[in-house]
């Protein structure tokens, strides 16, 4: 099973290879007018990364409810407030996922909101003694207080170090979070639990291949995490932001990717299946990540292990989903693994997309150096350092946001 040590990360090696053109239809005309992309190319692209990358996943459910179950307006020292929000996906039993949002109390509208799933449940985002322990399932780590894949007291907080979350009210943004597995548990099952069990195909052994892997499971939860959202007059829906980390990463690019309703989609070193370009094989791959995680992707994906020049799409086009609309990858230098020049990449082809839609796009056309950041309405930064959401990430963001909501530099 190939793992990051001994994957292949010279550059040397990229093979030489040809992106499908997000502007070239089927029969080989260009797409040279907004109204074409909107209406014919852009559905096709989203069709066949349903169709063979993330699998096809089911709309808003009927069973849809949701219940506030905590409030407190004087949190973190009275600098915010801290709301709990349970949603439940089929009525007020089975599965539901927990939202925590922090809301800055220094406010005088309903503000911006980035909107993420966590890996190690709401109460690792913060030390904050408010925020309700998660009992769910959790992937085994000592760091984070799991024992017998459960949280601990020693969880609380455990994470915090990738949530800036005292930056964030600072900077009159809210924050809403919530454990990626409540709506999957992130291991192989067979599609068991979490909510594809509320879809179960007959006996679950005629899965189709295109059926929706745990990525496409966790970008829906950002979707129904966006409906109770419009209806909570303390945040502005119009301004929610998905990010995420990572495999997280992956998810907040293809829930904006589906969900016009996300304004800005933010990529943390979201790497393979994600912003990096599969064709240039180079740090994690298809074969690498379809073998050591069977359940993110759809089966289809699998017949690309070692044949990424038969994807039908790139992760350029990915990224181009989300045209118009503020898209901003970001890149760590040490992580190879994700493929950062593959991530720059990534944005750099989807740009011809943003400017036939009349953004400025990307505005490089060479990588940046470390620690400079591009802001435009593709943004971009490679820093130095590891796989992790920073500091210094974060405040490009919140940089970026302004700029593309409008609001006065904080
Ligand atoms: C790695 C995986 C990557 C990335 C990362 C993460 O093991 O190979 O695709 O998603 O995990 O989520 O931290």
């Amino acid at each position: 099973m190939l793992d990051p040590s001994d994957a292949n990360y010279d550059e040397a090696s990229v093979p030489d290879y040809v992106l499908p053109d997000p502007l070239v239809l089927p029969d080989g005309s260009s797409v040279s007018d907004p109204e074409t992309w909107q209406r014919i190319r852009r559905p096709q692209i989203l069709a066949l990364f349903e169709e063979h990358v993330y699998g096809r996943s089911p709309g808003r459910p009927d069973g849809l409810a949701w219940e506030v179950t905590s409030c407190d307006a004087d949190a973190l020292r009275g600098a915010a407030t801290r709301k709990e929000v349970t949603i439940w996906f089929a009525g007020r039993q089975g599965p539901h996922m927990d939202l925590l949002i922090y809301l800055p109390n220094d406010r005088s509208e309903p503000p911006p909101l980035f909107l993420g799933l966590n890996f190690y449940g709401n109460h690792s985002i913060h030390p904050d003694p408010g925020i309700t322990l998660s009992d769910q399932w959790m992937r085994p780590n000592p760091q984070q207080g799991v024992e017998d894949h459960r949280a601990t007291e020693a969880s609380r907080g455990a994470g915090a170090h990738a949530w800036a979350v005292e930056r964030i009210l600072e900077r009159g943004y809210g924050l809403a979070t919530a454990y990626c597995g409540d709506l999957d548990p992130d291991f192989d099952d067979g599609f068991r639990n979490g909510v594809h069990r509320l879809y179960p195909t007959p006996a679950n052994v005629d899965r189709p291949d295109n059926a929706w892997g745990t990525i496409s499971a966790w970008a829906w939860g950002l979707s129904r995490a966006m409906d109770y959202l419009e209806t909570d007059g303390d945040v502005d829906p119009r301004q929610v932001i998905a990010m995420g980390h990572s495999r997280l990463g992956k998810t907040a690019l293809w829930a904006g990717a589906q969900d016009e309703r996300f304004r800005l989609v933010i990529s943390v070193q979201s790497g393979c299946g994600g912003a990096a370009l599969s064709r240039r094989r180079i740090g994690e791959t298809v074969a690498a990540i379809n073998e050591r995680f069977p359940h993110w992707f759809c089966r289809n994906f699998w017949r690309y292990n070692d044949q990424e020049d038969a994807l039908p799409i790139d992760q350029h086009e990915l990224l181009a989903l989300i045209a118009p609309r503020g898209l901003y990858v970001s890149s760590a230098a040490d992580d190879g693994w994700s493929d950062p020049r593959g991530e720059f990449l990534g944005a750099l082809h989807a740009d011809p997309v943003y400017r036939l839609l009349g953004t400025d796009g990307l505005a490089a056309s060479e990588m940046p150096g470390l620690e400079q950041p591009i802001s435009s309405t593709i943004g971009y930064h490679i820093r130095p350092g590891k796989h992790a959401v920073m500091p210094y990430d974060w405040e490009r963001y919140m940089d970026w946001a302004d700029v593309r909501l409008g609001r006065p530099a904080s």
